[in-house]
């Protein structure tokens, strides 16, 4: 049986790829950070009691940024695979805290991977390292492809930018079976609350429901190349999996602005927008009854955007025989219908609590 170690298994991916990882006989193993509330919903239908004596999912506290604990964990659990998912992941925030986002994002990789070091386990455990399309930044050419050049816009870009390169390198100074998948966006209900996808699913739910009239976005006119997480984890094993450890696009090879993507949340409760204005004084407006829905605020903006990212997944086609397999229409349909269950079950609970 092999055994894989999955950091950052609380968040989106590390529920997919555990229950992706469990189906195919592994025994999953994951990092989980210690806090003061629940942050375990997205597994808690994986957990198996300690006592279970055939138990196939364990997990450990541990931190990115506590390279004692990260030593320790691996000689314990003594991996066949790493996947490093565990980041500060989301890039508005990294702008106020991008000192943390260095410490997990960046120096967490390395300390991981010097665990494998001083362990002696450069030649036993794969690495798998969550790269990221944020690298390409400023746009230097379309589609992007593992050769375009990388240009960070943010905190969190550019400390993925270091992740990226201390995995080459220990892949070529110490001959670690180490890759990157360089991930454009995926998303799913498991998608995190604040990421724009789910923020607007979420907000559509609740106009839907009646619980609120409108809500807030940014810059609408970013284009992204949005797939499911569910298609991204079996990406990530099958990159692992390779004879020889290389660095991979995956990404669905279509771009849909943010617009495109509020527009296309609204069709599934039957409500088309007509937008209004420009810039910070754009407005989308229910055409039905000329209710306002969406605003534009610019706190949302970030001090430097990343405009238009499209990937191109050619290489992942040819030699990992992997594609995404779910459009965004679908995804869209699957996030919105999810978010309205979420959202009528936790009023259900408020009420039942007044
Ligand atoms: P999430 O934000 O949903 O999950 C991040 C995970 O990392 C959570 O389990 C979180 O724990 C954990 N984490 C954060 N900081 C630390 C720390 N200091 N020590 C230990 N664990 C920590 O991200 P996703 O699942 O969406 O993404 C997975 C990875 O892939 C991330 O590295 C992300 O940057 C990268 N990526 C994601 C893409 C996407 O579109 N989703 C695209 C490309 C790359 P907690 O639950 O406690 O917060
Ligand atoms: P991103 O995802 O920055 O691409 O990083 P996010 O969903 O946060 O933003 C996508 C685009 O939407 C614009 N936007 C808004 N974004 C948020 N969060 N909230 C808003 O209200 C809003 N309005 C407009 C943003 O400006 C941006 O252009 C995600 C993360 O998962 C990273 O960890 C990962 O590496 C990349 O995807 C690939």
């Amino acid at each position: 049986m092999k055994r894989a170690l999955i950091t950052g298994v609380t968040g989106q991916d590390g529920a997919y790829l555990s229950e992706l990882l469990l189906a195919k006989g592994y025994d999953v193993h994951g990092i989980k950070r210690r806090s003061s509330s629940f942050n375990s919903a997205r597994i808690d239908h994986l957990y198996q009691d300690p006592h279970e004596a055939d138990r196939r999912f364990t997990m450990h506290y541990g931190d990115m940024t506590d390279s004692t604990n990260l030593i320790r964990v691996v000689q314990e659990v003594q991996p066949d695979e790493i996947y490093n998912l565990a980041a500060q992941s989301h890039v508005q925030v990294s702008f106020d805290t991008p000192e943390y986002t260095a410490n997990a994002d960046a120096v967490g990789t390395l300390r991981l991977l010097e665990a494998l070091r001083i362990l002696g386990m450069e030649k036993t455990t794969r690495f798998y390292q969550a790269s990221t399309s944020e690298l390409y930044g400023l746009v230097q050419e379309v589609p992007q492809s593992e050769t375009t050049p990388f240009y960070p816009r943010s905190p969190y870009a550019a400390a993925k930018l270091y992740a990226y390169w201390i995995t080459v390198n220990y892949r070529e100074a110490y001959g670690i079976h180490a890759s990157n998948g360089i991930l454009f966006n995926h998303e799913s209900p498991l998608r995190g609350e604040t990421f724009v996808t789910r923020k607007i699913t979420r907000a559509v739910a609740a106009i839907h429901l009646g619980r609120q009239d409108r809500f807030y976005l940014g810059n609408l006119d970013a284009k992204r190349d949005w797939g499911h997480a569910r298609d991204y984890v079996e990406g990530m094993w099958r990159i692992v999996q390779q004879d020889k450890a290389e660095d991979y696009v995956l990404a669905t090879g279509e771009t849909h602005t943010v617009r495109s993507f509020v527009d296309a949340a609204f069709a599934e409760i039957g409500v088309t927008l007509e937008w209004r204005g420009a810039g910070v004084d754009e407005k989308g407006y229910d055409t039905a009854d000329g209710t306002l829905r969406v605003e534009v605020d610019p706190r949302y903006f970030r001090p430097t955007e990343v405009d238009l990212l499209i990937g191109d997944p050619s290489k992942a086609h040819r030699e990992l025989g992997w594609r995404h397999t779910t459009t965004l229409a679908e995804m869209v349909s699957e996030m919105v219908a999810s978010d309205i269950k979420v959202i009528a079950e936790e009023g259900e609970r408020r009420e039942r609590h007044d």
